[in-house]
């Protein structure tokens, strides 16, 4: 990928991002800074983000594909799909309380989420490879956190924030993808116990898998390989919708059940 930072920039601006994902506070989007950060940087400020969790204790538990839906695209003005890692302090149990006093501006929205049995490596990953790859698929809710102030973004910015990544949570039922159509599923999220914004799994680049394979081959660009046992999520089916203190959510899903969580 084509990078315009230098090595001292890419570390500096990673620390930059983990304080403000740690201390919950919203930040100026680096191409403020940086006008000319290319896709490269975001993922190589990323990268370096991802060395630092791992540093810290935390194991990598999965990736996430982000802005692969006409919805999201539409809602952040950004037309290209980016991907995020997922780490094991991320991740919340079904009906659980989620904080939000260590969250800056958090949304929640709803996703199929893929279990992988074999790894994945791209260029050229498809979305055979990906459903043969797939142990089972699951509903999730993800509660993304932009830092960037407002909520306001471009790619190299959102990429080097991980793909707004902060929490996630997986439940309802597991099913073999041999047993249901992933193209149309139907998905409709409550807040409050009022439907607020409903979808179907093709909003995810026609099909979610496809949005896997998206993920698989953005990592070869970047050298890796998705490992078996992966957690992924394809991607927020409808736009995103904003939670505070109080709100219960929950999404449901034709043929996969459905996701609660409660915010305090
Ligand atoms: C970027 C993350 C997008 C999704 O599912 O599309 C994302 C953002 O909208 O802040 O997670
Ligand atoms: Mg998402």
């Amino acid at each position: 990928m084509n990078l315009t930072l230098n090595q001292a920039d890419i570390l500096r601006l990673a620390a930059h991002v983990e304080a403000a994902q740690l201390g919950a506070h919203a930040i100026p989007k680096l191409t403020d800074e940086f006008p000319a950060m290319t896709i490269g940087d975001g993922y190589a400020v990323q990268s370096e983000l991802r060395r630092r969790w791992v540093a810290r204790g935390e194991r990598i538990v999965g990736w996430k594909a982000g802005l692969t839906s006409k919805a999201k695209m539409l809602q952040m003005g950004v037309s290209v799909p980016s991907i995020g890692f997922l780490a094991s302090d991320m991740a919340r149990p079904e009906n659980s309380v989620i904080r939000t006093d260590d969250l800056v501006h958090p949304r929640v929205e709803c996703e199929i989420a893929f279990v992988t049995s074999e790894a994945l490596r791209g260029p050229g990953c498809d979305r055979d490879q990906v459903l043969a790859a797939t142990d089972y698929v699951l509903p999730a809710i993800e509660i993304i956190d932009s830092r960037f102030s407002g909520f306001k973004f471009d790619l190299p910015s959102v990429i080097a924030d991980n793909g707004s990544s902060a929490r996630f949570v997986g439940g309802g039922r597991p099913r073999r993808v041999t047993d249901i159509d992933l193209r149309t599923l139907g998905a409709v999220l409550e807040k409050n116990g009022e439907m607020v914004t409903m979808g179907a799994s093709a909003a995810v680049l026609g099909h979610p898998a496809d949005a896997v394979a998206m993920l698989v081959n953005i990592l070869a660009e970047l050298d890796e390989e998705l490992p078996a046992g992966s957690f992924v999520m394809s991607g927020g089916i409808t736009e995103a919708i904003p939670v505070k203190a109080g709100d219960c959510v929950i999404a449901r899903f034709q043929e996969l059940g459905s996701v609660s969580i409660r915010f305090s």
